[in-house]
């Protein structure tokens, strides 16, 4: 039986480093238990795997933590029909079948316009200087929104974001979240009447379509839908790219393997999800008294699956603090056979996984093709932040 572990989720100790933090709840068979709310922090993979997989915990506390911002129900919320049918056709507005002609282009053409300036400077910030721009432009390319305003728009969707992964919000940044929000809404409602009359081929007509014979979708549900896909599309995205090239300029010869053998891309991204997940909390809602860990939780409790504990669990990854670039390649002694739960698991794992990966692929060989003998600087201070959604505050790379 797990022990119950009492801890403040807002300590500036477990804020500024929570991995010594994971790593005792693994030693110790730990459930930690926030003082201050009551909420509980689960880590061990296989529980997380079996809570997300188990749909008596509900997805109820996005419905305080998301709905004020997201302006009605996001995916995550829906079950059953309505939610089978609208994951499967924003999945299908994601799928390989547009990727090739209309994604593939757009996100090699963002990633080298930004990038371009930089070309001749000989060292740029992965983080500010591309990543924050990278992300939003990519997301309003794939919904098909125009693209003048974007810095405008970056900064109502980390308001919107901020909303939701920040667990010690004011109520004056509450309502400057509330704002922002109503400024997407404003921004994205005349477009929708648009697109509603005269679709195009992008996926803001696709999710302003999706009513069915019984169904007519309201506004209010639209935009959900296209915050839903702006908040989960952009807010991880500048993270894991910046926590790739970390992770590989670290460790130099990894680096001159991917670079030389582009297919490795995809294991180096995905090694990176596991060690730095962008999303570190996934919360849950019991519905019934139940067991967790061997520890009884009474119904309608709060439980945070802790991602990032979960990844760096030793029972399923070994050296679990450590990048190892083909940990998963088959047949490898030590081989891992369980993926990592960055993209959660269960009816509301991650739609747009695969598009996520191909989409960090494609930037990753935009940069590594355009950077030659790129380097972390010398100057470079590591810091991350972020309980919720966790990343890297900047990343100083030079390049010839
Ligand atoms: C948008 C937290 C960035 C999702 C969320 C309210 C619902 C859902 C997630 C991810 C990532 C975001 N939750 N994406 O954890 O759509």
């Amino acid at each position: 039986m797990s022990k119950l572990c009492f801890f403040d989720v807002l300590d500036p100790i477990f804020q500024k480093n929570p991995y010594p933090f994971y790593q005792a709840l693994h030693n110790e068979d730990l459930i930690y238990c926030d003082k201050a709310t009551g909420a509980y922090f689960v880590g061990e993979y296989a529980e997380v795997e079996r809570i997300l997989k188990d749909p008596s915990f509900t997805t109820a506390p996005l419905s305080v933590r998301a709905q004020p911002v997201m302006r009605d129900r996001v995916l995550a919320q829906m079950e059953g029909k309505e939610h089978s049918e609208k994951r499967r056709a924003v999945l299908h507005g994601l799928s390989g079948q547009y990727f090739k002609k209309q994604y593939h282009p757009l996100i090699k053409n963002i990633s080298q316009e930004l990038i371009n300036p930089y070309l001749y400077k000989g060292s740029f910030d992965l983080v500010n200087e591309f990543g924050k721009d990278y992300a939003i432009l990519v997301t309003l390319g794939i919904l098909g929104l125009p693209k003048d305003n974007y810095k405008e728009i970056a900064l109502w969707h980390k308001g919107v974001a901020d909303y939701i992964t920040k667990l010690n919000l004011s109520e004056e940044e509450k309502n400057t979240s509330l704002q922002y929000s109503k400024n997407l809404s404003d921004f994205l409602l005349p477009i929708i009447d648009l697109r509603k009359i005269d679709p195009r081929d992008d996926l803001i007509s696709l999710l302003c379509n999706l009513n069915n014979s019984e169904n007519i979708m309201t506004d209010s549900e639209i935009i959900a839908l296209c915050l839903n896909i702006l908040l989960a599309a952009t807010e991880p995205a500048d993270k894991s790219l910046a926590m790739l090239f970390k992770n590989l300029l670290e460790q130099p010869e990894v680096f001159d393997d991917v670079y030389n053998d582009r297919t490795k891309i995809r294991a180096a991204i995905e090694e990176t999800l596991r060690l730095n997940s962008p999303v570190q909390l996934i919360p849950r809602e019991a519905s019934e008294d139940c067991i967790v860990g061997g520890i009884s939780i009474k119904k309608g409790s709060i439980i945070f699956n802790m991602i990032g504990a979960a990844n760096r669990d030793p029972k399923v990854f070994h050296d679990p603090n450590l990048f190892i670039l083909d940990r998963r390649a088959k047949n490898k002694e030590g081989f891992c056979k369980k993926r990592h739960l960055a993209f959660g698991t269960g009816m509301h794992a991650c739609l747009g996984a695969e598009f996520s990966l191909r989409q960090i692929e494609i930037t990753a060989n935009v940069i590594l093709d355009s950077l030659k003998n790129l380097k972390i600087s010398e100057e470079y201070h590591f810091s991350e932040s972020g309980l919720y959604t966790r990343g890297p505050n900047s990343l100083l790379l030079t390049f010839d």
